[in-house]
Parts: C-alpha cells; sequence; structure tokens
C-alpha cells in the first residue's frame, strides 16, 4: 500500500474505454461520478476518440478518453474507486448491453513508480497503446513516462484508424 497523507492532493491520469453499448455516456458519467467526489477533481478531459481495438481485434471499435485528476486518494484507493465506479455502471447496463460498458485504468499517479500488484504504475502497456497516448496528448503531451514524454511515446506509435469522435472538451459534461 503506498501511503500519501491525507489532504495533500496528487495529480493522476486515467484511460477510459468502452466498446459496449453507448460508451460515450458511460465514460461521460463516470468523469462525472468521479468529479462528484470530495476526494477526487476532474482537471481536464481529453477529446473522445473512436479507435480500433487493440489486442483482441475481432470485437467493436472502442471509444476512448484521458482524463486528469486530483485526488487526495492513495493510488490503490483511486484504482478500488475506478472498479467501484465500473461495478456499478455494468450492473446497471448488464442486462441491455453486456459487460464490457466502461474500462477505468489509472494510467500515471504523481511521479510514483511501482510494478507490485493489484496496481502497476505507470501503466505497464500504456507507452505501446495509441488509443491511450493520443487521448493523453490532448491534457498532458508534456508528462514523462519513463523517461521520455508522452508527445515522444504518441510519435512512436502506430495511430492508424484513430480518429476523433467529439472535438469538445466538454463532451463529458
Ligand atoms: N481496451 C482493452 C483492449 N483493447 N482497444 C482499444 N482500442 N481501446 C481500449 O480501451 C481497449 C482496447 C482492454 O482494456
Ligand atoms: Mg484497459
Ligand atoms: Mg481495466
Amino acid at each position: 500500500m503506498t501511503t500519501v497523507p491525507d489532504n495533500v492532493w496528487s495529480k493522476a491520469t486515467l484511460g477510459l474505454g468502452g466498446n459496449i453499448g453507448d460508451p460515450k455516456a458511460a465514460m461521460a458519467q463516470a468523469l462525472r461520478l468521479l468529479d462528484g467526489r470530495d476526494d477526487c477533481r476532474v482537471l481536464a478531459v481529453s477529446r473522445l476518440y473512436s479507435t480500433p481495438p487493440w489486442g483482441k481485434t475481432d470485437q467493436a471499435d472502442f471509444f476512448n478518453c484521458c482524463a486528469l485528476i486530483e485526488t487526495t486518494l492513495a493510488p490503490e484507493d483511486l484504482l478500488a474507486t475506478g472498479l467501484s465506479i465500473e461495478k456499478t455502471m455494468k450492473r446497471e447496463r448488464l442486462e441491455r448491453w453486456g459487460p464490457r460498458t466502461i474500462d477505468i485504468d489509472v494510467l500515471t499517479y504523481g511521479d510514483v513508480e511501482k510494478d507490485t500488484q493489484p496496481l502497476q504504475l505507470p501503466h505497464p502497456r500504456m507507452t505501446e497503446r495509441a488509443f491511450v497516448l493520443m487521448p493523453l496528448a490532448d491534457i498532458a503531451a508534456d508528462l514523462m513516462i519513463k523517461g521520455k514524454p508522452v508527445s515522444s511515446w504518441l510519435a512512436l506509435a502506430d495511430v492508424g484508424g484513430i480518429s476523433v469522435a467529439d472535438e469538445s472538451r466538454d463532451w463529458w459534461r
């Protein structure tokens, strides 16, 4: 457990995605739920992107976005909060849309680097994933990840098939 003193606000970045039902509405709701908590503030949200599926490719395109937040939660508690929001939203939509409506990943937390479960920081696969790097560059292009800024990782990534689905930074409000 990483200890963070109470009432100290740390900056963290999150990656959100979904490809079932109405992922835009689900991500917007998740961001509003986070922002509504006393221990989290959403500082910036990227544009909304449509992205081809990465890894398992025989599934629908995803919507993805990233958020920069400020939180008094310790990293593991932020992860747990994201998972509990995921659970709430999956439960709400289970009958209608199936189980994969939303995914909330903690990408970075301050400059914490840790390689232990349940949370590895920075997210171990974020530097290869254009669907993370492209939205993240909207809000944190200069953020250093494993020795390189997000913008440099993005320049190395394959952004083929990714498009902007909503230009607005307020699409989630
Ligand atoms: N998430 C995955 C697997 N593949 N592909 C895209 N485009 N976007 C995602 O968010 C995504 C994915 C597992 O979390
Ligand atoms: Mg994920
Ligand atoms: Mg996840």
